[in-house]
Formats: structure tokens, sequence, C-alpha cells
């Protein structure tokens, strides 16, 4: 569901627009935190950002079999699972819902299933659309209810803020260069944004490479081991690149990179993002590989 986050800012709530703040003792909010750990979609946030989530959410109990969405309703919650279980029904088109009769069957196929930690319900949301699915608790759950315009102000204007930050970055990396707009916007979602002070090590030499990453300031430098101590075999800047070659060859961090000014701040992309986000990028990457360190590439 990754991909369909898409750019909608003219119906993006005005920032400042009333949120409902639901109180919540210290053990409900660590519930919450929890649940949302593991969930793209809350990846990101910052302090404040997160606060309003937490402080927006409703507790909803279910007891097994109830209907919390109904295929072809207007979208009012989303909704992340603490737990329990619910299934995921898509009827085809044509055939008729009717609750009152208890036959699943007409509920149509099942697609899908929700557990701890799971989302649902944002798709409607996200595109103003009529629910895609219905959804029934399976056994007795709990979960965790944001309303539509908390859900719009706080992740889709966290998602379009990001792109906006990253979106100069991005266009002056040379090696990112040849991308389409869109295709940059897509990498500024999963950026992740870490600082580093002077003498702290981003990567290490001989680690697993699970990360590729971008400087945004300041300076650091590619360090390898050697009889006696370290050479140093680079010097990178903003808009530079490093970690490439791990996720490219398939093998262990090539050197270490250290920050080498006061504050280094660089953004991160995961591996799995990489190969698909990166892919023509990727190409490029490999072929610049001898002339970057002086071998060729493995694959
Ligand atoms: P919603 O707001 O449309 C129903 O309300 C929710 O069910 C939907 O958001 C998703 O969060 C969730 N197709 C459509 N909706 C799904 C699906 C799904 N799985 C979960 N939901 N699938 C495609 C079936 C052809 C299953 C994908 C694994």
């Amino acid at each position: 569901l990754e991909s369909t986050l898409e750019e909608d800012e003219n119906s993006v709530t005005p920032k400042h627009s009333p949120m409902p703040v639901y109180p919540k003792t210290e053990q409900q909010l660590a519930r919450i935190r929890s649940a949302i750990k593991p969930n793209f979609l809350f990846r990101n946030l910052d302090e404040e950002q997160e606060a309003d989530v937490l402080a927006a959410m409703k507790e909803v109990s279910l007891e097994a079999g109830e209907m919390i969405i109904e295929q072809g309703a207007a979208g009012d919650y989303f909704y992340v699972v603490e737990s329990g279980k619910l299934d995921v029904f898509v009827k085809k088109e044509g055939q008729v819902l009717d609750p009152e009769k208890g036959d699943r069957s007409l509920l149509g196929k099942k697609v899908a299933t929700c557990v701890e930690g799971d989302s649902f319900g944002e798709l409607a949301l996200m595109h103003n659309a009529p629910r895609a699915a219905s959804i029934i608790s399976i056994t007795p759950c709990t979960v965790w209810a944001l309303d539509r315009v908390s859900f719009r102000t706080i992740l889709l204007d966290h998602t379009s803020r990001k792109r906006r930050l990253y979106e100069t970055f991005l266009s002056e990396v040379p090696i990112l260069a040849s991308l389409q707009p869109q295709e940059r916007a897509k990498i500024a979602d999963v950026l992740e944004s870490r600082t580093f002070a002077a003498g702290e090590n981003v990567i290490t030499e001989g680690d697993a490479g699970e990360e590729f990453f971008l400087i945004e300031s300041g300076q650091a430098v590619a360090v390898k081991k050697s009889e006696g101590g370290e050479t140093m075999v680079k010097q990178l800047g903003k808009g530079d690149y490093f970690g490439e070659l791990a996720l490219i060859n398939r093998q262990t961090r090539a050197a270490t990179v250290r920050a080498a000014s006061d504050k280094l701040v660089v953004a991160a992309l995961g591996e799995q993002a990489f190969t698909r986000l990166l892919g023509p990028v990727k190409d490029i990457m490999a072929r610049s590989v001898g002339e970057r360190y002086g071998f060729a590439a493995g694959r």
C-alpha cells in the first residue's frame, strides 16, 4: 500500500485546524506506541507529530464478529490493531452485502488478515474514495482509531512536508539527476535523516551493508584498515553518496565512513528501497565503481 500514498496537497487540512485530544494513561500511550512502531505510515514522525497522533487516537473495543468497516461506505477513521485478529473481505461488483443475514459469503472473498501492529482503513481517507473492503473482527479486538481530519493533517501533511524538505537537495545530487521529479519524491518519502558528531562512524568496514547514504551537510572521510592503522581513501561532502558498494556487490562494507566535521547529516535509504527506487541509478553506480575505487564491481 506504500506506493498509493500520493501527493494531494490541495485537500490537506490547514495546519491549525483543531484536532481531538483524548487523554491517555502512560500505559495506554506505551501500548499505542508499540502498535504503531512497525507501521510505515508512522515512521519518521517527529516528536510533536507523534504526540499529536497519540493524542488524537481513540480506543475501540470490538467483540468477535463485528463489522468495523463496510465496503462501499464513506471513510471516517483509520485504525491500528493493538490486539486481536480481523479479516478483510472484498466483494465482487454487483454483489449485495446484507449484514442482517450474517451471511459471510456475501462479504465476498477473504483477501487479508490484520493482527497486532497492522493498520487498515487508510485508502478511503487518502484518496477520498469509498471503502475498498469490509473488515470484521474474528476475535475480541482492541484497535486505535484516528479520525479522517487528524489522519490527513498529521500523516499526509508529514509526507508532503518531507518531500518539500528533500526536493531541492535531491534535485542537486548529481547521481540522481537522471530521475524524474516523481521518482525523487518517492525517494524523499523513505529517506531518514541522521546526525553524527565528528569522529563518529556512519558505517564500519567489515560490517554487513544494509543502507545507502547521501550527505545532506557536513564532511565525512572514508578510511580503510591498513598495517599499523588506517588510510584515508576518500573525502566526502554535500551531495556525495556512499554505502552503495556493499548493496551492489553483496559484500561487507569495504571501508569505514566517519564524520569529519562537527556535524554530519546524512539521509539513509534502506536496501529494499535502494533496489526498488534506485534501479536505473544503481546501474550507473555499478558502472562507476571502477572509477571511484579502482576495481570492478562483482555483479
Ligand atoms: P479502506 O479505507 O478502503 C478498507 O477500507 C480497508 O481494507 C482498506 O482501506 C485497506 O486498509 C484494507 N484491497 C483493498 N483494501 C484492503 C486490502 C485489499 N487489504 C487490506 N485492505 N486487498 C486487495 C484485494 C483484491 C488485499 C491486499 C493484500
